[in-house]
């Protein structure tokens, strides 16, 4: 196996209509979860990734794993939990590109997570472990088992990839800057946003982030910088790559998924860093124009299309 992953997917409710979300009244009914956006945007790109979860031991549930596991991803380490129902998030659209996001996922199943739900010869068999920093903030056992997973992970050679997806409605601001620095520390790859380099660590300039980054050990960092690409950071180089220009942005949610997944498969494709990180913004921009967390996420022909005519609309 690629890559392994874990953490809470939720049914999404998405509204049919803009504006503000007391006023919507049909909703579509989606998923998403930042760790299963990821690893449906491997599996789209042909690669092997196993998620790791709970999910309530309800219709939703069950919906939620048959379609996570059609899209080609790995469950059968997900456990189905009967005493605790799966998590449900609505988005608000007040217009394109303004999305709002409430959660109901207040002990759900997936928060009720702990290290006895990692498989640790399942994990041995990745090259990979994607960790999010939106797990940490469910519950202290989801903490406790993102901390055992790193563990599980370096024990077995596994290379670390951390995005801290900073969730300020999850968790006290105090507790979520100890947390993801800690988790940071461990890791070696991190794919920030500037505005999560700045909660860290104060500052907004992006080659000082880089910096503290790699200062906290990792040896490759990726800063996310929307439009403009991404500059990426080791001990011996850094460079920016430029981003993509999109016609019409529609949802940006997801897209630091989309990066994720287009930066991973860039390295197990053995691409340069340069290259991986193109594929990165290729890949986070095709997410941007398509509602929906993991519905634009591109397969390799809808890849090389946009690259090649980035102006184009590439999924219709
Ligand atoms: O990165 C996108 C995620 O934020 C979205 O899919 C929902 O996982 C989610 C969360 O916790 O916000």
């Amino acid at each position: 196996m690629d890559v392994v992953t874990f953490g809470e997917t939720m049914v999404l409710f998405t509204p049919e209509s803009t504006g503000m979300m007391r006023y919507a009244h049909t909703y579509s009914r989606k998923f998403g979860g930042s760790e299963t956006n990821f690893a449906i945007g491997l599996a789209r790109l042909g690669h092997s990734v196993g998620w790791i979860s709970r999910v309530g031991n309800d219709e939703l549930g069950k919906a939620m794993l048959s379609f996570v596991r059609g899209e080609g991803v790995d469950t059968s380490c997900v456990r189905l939990d009967p005493e605790a129902p799966t998590g449900i998030y609505f988005k608000e659209i007040r217009k394109a590109n303004d999305v709002k996001v409430y959660y109901y996922r207040k002990g759900s199943a997936a928060s009720r997570m702990t290290p006895t739900d990692l498989n640790e010869t399942y994990i041995s068999k990745a090259r990979y472990l994607f960790v999010s920093g939106i797990t940490p903030a469910l519950s202290e056992t989801c903490c406790d088992t993102v901390f055992e997973a790193i563990r599980m992970a370096k024990r077995n050679g596994l290379t670390v990839v951390f995005d801290p997806n900073l969730r300020k409605k999850l968790w006290p601001e105090v507790s979520a800057r100890k947390t993801l620095l800690e988790i940071a520390a461990q890791s070696d790859i991190i794919l920030p946003g500037v505005s999560e380099g700045t909660f860290l660590f104060g500052d907004t300039d992006p080659a000082k982030l880089g910096q503290h980054f790699l200062e906290l050990g990792a040896k490759i960092v990726v800063l996310k910088l929307g439009e403009q690409g991404a500059h990426y950071f080791t001990p011996e180089e850094n460079r920016h790559v430029p981003g993509f220009r999109v016609e019409q942005m529609v949802d940006p949610v997801g897209a630091g998924d989309g990066f994720a997944a287009g930066f991973i498969s860039g390295l197990l494709d053995g691409l340069s860093l340069q290259e991986a990180v193109k594929r990165a913004n290729a890949v986070g921009a095709i997410v941007t124009m398509v509602n929906g967390d993991v519905e634009g996420l591109p397969e390799r022909s809808d890849l090389k299309r946009f690259v090649e005519a980035p102006d184009e609309e590439v999924i219709r």
